[in-house]
């Protein structure tokens, strides 16, 4: 399998988080990607290639496709604005700004500054606090779409030949919580939506399928494309741009019920408009996550890929914090339900491109990814 991988992915390197109200070393490290790195390379099973430097188009306007400009500028730009404003340590808004959470136009931002327009764009206090931290998350976000973007083209180009054969983009930050304008759960820019974007633009490809396996709900991923965000209206103009009118891409995933990022995921959310009927949730109680739980779900997750007939690409959000010994999570998966994961996703016969989103347990990180994916191999 091929395998793709860029070093400057590790440059996002905080030092903190807030986890429970408590300052704790920041958990989505560079080590993850390292360790990982480390695991798949003592397999003959994967090839590691480095990310394409030269696009067709700027590297940006395939972020842009998924992402406002605005959105994108903040992420550039919000470091050295705070370091202007005199930011030295971290910074943690007082209150949520957020335009999704605001009229409109009930508040002229332009007049505050940038320490008071702190909770602007994010979903969650501890994100914040990172982006304070760091000059280098841009750097990191954009080189993880590039990462995911010739994965994505390799996988175009290569099933033509080899059909039925699997990608992986190997990759952090992680993204499956960014939505079109706003981060969260260490995720900047949303790798798979920027992906699926991709194929359905650029590849002539008709409809794409996003399964979510990570243990989080992908709030973001299942936003670009189906749902209008916590009874967010969208614009005609951002509808059109993104999601809302978007009939080709179906989002299923598998989550914990109860954890972050709370609000979102349940059975009920179903899509909307022409979107109606593509997005399928599946939310788990913790304690009721084992393997063979785990692994029915999937399999009805699986079914209903299999039965939307059309599609051409399969797109995996790949977490490991499903393992039941993960540090911030609640599931109850072994080791061994890993390969099962990836044989159950081999079924389906697409095309596959895996995308690294979250996975916390250093121990085991590399192991339960690389059974994923020779358990997919295998069963191909
Ligand atoms: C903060 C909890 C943050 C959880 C972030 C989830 C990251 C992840 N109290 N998403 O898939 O792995
Ligand atoms: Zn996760």
């Amino acid at each position: 399998m091929k395998v793709y991988y860029g070093p400057e992915c590790l440059c996002h390197d905080p030092p903190h988080e807030i986890l429970s109200g408590r300052l704790v070393p920041y958990l989505e490290s560079p080590r993850r990607l390292e360790l990982v790195k480390n695991t798949l390379s003592r397999s003959s099973s994967f090839v590691f290639l480095s990310p394409e430097q030269d696009w067709p188009h700027n590297l940006l306007s395939y972020v842009l496709a998924v992402h406002t400009e605005e959105y994108v500028d903040h992420l550039k730009t919000i470091y050295d604005d705070w370091v202007v404003d005199g930011v030295q340590v971290a910074v943690l808004p007082e209150t949520f700004l957020h335009h999704r959470l605001r009229a409109p136009n009930s508040l002229d931002l332009s007049n505050l500054s940038p320490i008071a327009r702190a909770g602007e764009e994010a979903l969650s206090v501890h994100l914040r606090l990172h982006i304070a931290h760091q000059d280098h998350t841009f750097q990191a976000a954009i080189a993880a779409a590039q990462v995911v973007l010739t994965a994505a083209r390799a996988l175009a180009d290569d099933h033509l030949a080899i059909p039925d054969r699997g990608t992986f983009a190997l990759v952090r930050p992680p993204g499956h919580h960014a939505q079109d304008a706003l981060c969260g759960g260490y995720c900047f820019l949303n790798n798979v939506a920027i992906a699926a974007k991709y194929l359905l633009q650029h590849r002539g490809c008709g409809s794409v399928a996003i399964l979510d396996i990570d243990y989080h709900h992908g709030n973001g991923s299942r936003w670009m494309f189906r749902l209008p965000f916590c009874g967010y209206e969208p614009t005609r103009e951002s509808a059109q741009q993104i999601f809302y009118e978007e009939p080709r891409v179906l989002y299923v995933s598998l989550h914990a019920a109860d954890d972050y990022p709370y609000f979102t995921g349940s059975a009920g959310e179903r899509g909307a408009g022409p979107g109606f009927g593509f997005n399928h949730n599946f939310p788990l109680a913790q304690k009721d996550a084992t393997d063979d739980v785990y692994c029915g779900t999937l399999q009805q997750a699986a079914d209903i890929i299999r039965q939307s007939g059309e599609i051409e690409y399969l797109i995996v959000s790949l977490g490991v914090d499903t393992y039941q010994e993960d540090p911030i999570c609640g599931f109850l998966l072994t080791q061994r339900c890993y390969p099962r994961i990836g044989e159950i996703i081999a079924s389906l016969g697409k095309p596959t491109l895996f995308v690294m989103e979250g996975g916390y347990h250093l121990e085991t990180l590399g192991d339960n990814v690389a059974s994923v994916l020779l358990g997919f191999e295998q069963a191909v």
